[in-house]
């Protein structure tokens, strides 16, 4: 019989955590050393500016620091820093630009912060193969743009594209205002080159259309939130660029209206549309409000944005003739067509600038990203407003209405008892979402803020295999540790 090795394991008897350090003064000098000069910060503000994303650290249970700070400039430094910290069990937590919205890139038992800044380059993009091949500090809108200027496209486009990294949409599974037609940010992934959390560099898919020798380790990567490898090379599938586009803007009488609208575009004109974003009525209030804009018909109870792509003048006018024809006898007070690129890019500033706005002008709202199957939209906005009549709360209700996809905001600034209210208001919700066959998060994950009211949109037995993968990826529970289900 084997013999135990006597080698001290740092493991926790008592629960489900492996014991894990903190990092010190004596890392950040030995990580220092390791790297080269520069690519290591200890200064207290940077550490705290870096340790949060969009999520206030008031509904994280409050601030989470790192220790120390890393900024690698090549995957063979990204795998000396988890050599390191694998050796010490000290958390690495992987951070892009940090905008996301579940804390995901948040330190949650502080160690080191390892920054994706510094690998920022476009490395190729590669016109035989259609894809493109990026580290992951690049910024998300910076991919498409190097591939228009070969006529091709990127078409992941969350709403924070100015400013995410492509790291983290991957990391997050990002969705955003193409998916109804194009996909989330998995389905653009073609391959990924890791750093495991011990440090050995392993390549998963390729330049290559289809791989079914293995198990799709690169999709399961996308939306991982970190926790299971560090990506550190990204090959991203390029489509043609269509060479025209145009946004339609539809404001409809009612929410109603516009909800139960958006599925007969492709049903009665059989066209997918590029986009089907809704804003209701106090949405586009907010971005009146926030960017000093006017909305033509602000009393609509919503307007849809619809856009469309085509090659040919004539294909493009048919497609946005009908679609606004049927949006007319379906209800809309009015459709405008922005065909130019300056009022497209205003219409969609308004569209993208909801979330901030939000943030902007409340403190006191539950910020959900539910999604359901589409045929559900409809009954997922009458919860809503059920919830806030019942609960006395105004709401907000926005997004991707085309892949059901709703960001659906409870606000109660000034009400007695807000957190009660909010706090019950948001578990109809989630009942009413679970009953309609849809969950949590359709774009923004997990992460540290809703790691307890996951628990409720899965199952035990996924829960247990979430572990189960978390462990064979990384059995020392160093990367990205706290994150999507407790005892991760
Ligand atoms: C949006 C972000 C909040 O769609 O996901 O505006
Ligand atoms: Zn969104």
């Amino acid at each position: 019989m084997e013999r135990r090795s006597r080698r001290l394991e740092r493991k926790d008897p008592f629960g489900r955590h492996p014991r894990l350090n903190r990092a010190g003064a004596e890392d950040a000098a030995e990580l220092s050393a390791l790297l080269g000069p520069g690519k290591v910060s200890v200064d207290e503000e940077r550490i705290r500016t870096y340790s949060r994303d969009e999520v206030p650290p008031a509904a994280m249970g409050g601030p989470h620091p790192a220790d120390l700070l890393v900024f690698p400039e090549s995957a063979e430094e990204v795998a000396a820093v988890a050599r390191y910290c694998h050796d010490r069990r000290i958390p690495i937590t992987p951070r892009g630009a940090g905008t996301g919205l579940s804390g995901g890139a948040v330190p949650a038992r502080g160690g080191v912060l390892l920054s994706f800044e510094r690998m920022n380059r476009i490395l190729e993009i590669d016109e035989a193969n259609l894809c493109a091949v990026v580290e992951p500090g690049v910024v998300t809108a910076e991919i498409d743009r190097a591939a228009a200027a070969r006529g091709l496209a990127y078409v992941g486009d969350p709403c924070s594209g100015d400013a995410s990294f492509i790291g983290g949409n991957v990391a997050e599974n990002a969705g955003g205002n193409k998916v109804v037609r194009y996909g989330a940010t998995g389905a653009q992934i073609l391959g990924l080159e890791t750093v495991l959390p011990n440090g050995s560099l392993v390549r998963f898919g390729g330049k290559r259309r289809k791989d079914v020798t293995g198990y799709d380790f690169a999709r399961l990567l996308a939306g991982s939130e970190g926790t299971l490898a560090l990506i550190v090379r990204i090959i991203l599938r390029l489509l043609p660029r269509p060479r025209r586009s145009a946004a339609l803007l539809c404001p409809f009488r009612t929410l109603a209206e516009a909800v139960a609208f958006v599925p007969r575009i492709a049903r009665e004109v059989r066209v997918i549309p590029t986009s089907a974003e809704l804003m209701d009525r106090r949405a586009v209030a907010l971005a009146e409000r926030y960017l000093s804009t006017r909305f033509p018909h602000p009393e609509a109870g919503a307007h849809l944005i619809l856009e469309l792509e085509g090659n040919h003048r004539e294909e493009l006018a048919d497609r946005v003739e009908a679609v606004g024809d049927l949006c007319l006898a379906s209800g809309a007070l009015e459709v405008y067509v922005a065909e130019d690129r300056t009022s497209r890019d205003r219409l969609w500033r308004a569209r993208k600038s909801v979330g901030e706005a939000i943030g902007a002008f409340y403190s006191k709202f539950a910020k959900e990203d539910l999604v359901v199957p589409t045929s559900a939209v409809p009954e997922l906005v009458e919860a809503v407003g059920e919830a806030a009549v019942r609960w006395g709360l105004d709401s907000v209700t926005y997004g991707h209405v085309g892949d059901g996809n709703l960001h659906v905001n409870l606000l109660a600034d000034d009400l007695p008892e807000a957190d009660r209210r909010l706090g019950e208001a948001r578990r109809f919700l989630y009942g009413r979402t679970l009953e309609l066959g849809g969950t949590l998060s359709g774009e923004h994950g997990i992460g540290l803020k809703r790691r307890r009211d996951a628990g409720l949109f899965l199952s035990p037995e996924e829960r247990a295999l979430i572990r189960r993968v978390k462990r064979a990826f990384d059995p020392a529970g160093i990367l990205n540790p706290g994150k999507i289900v407790e005892g991760n």
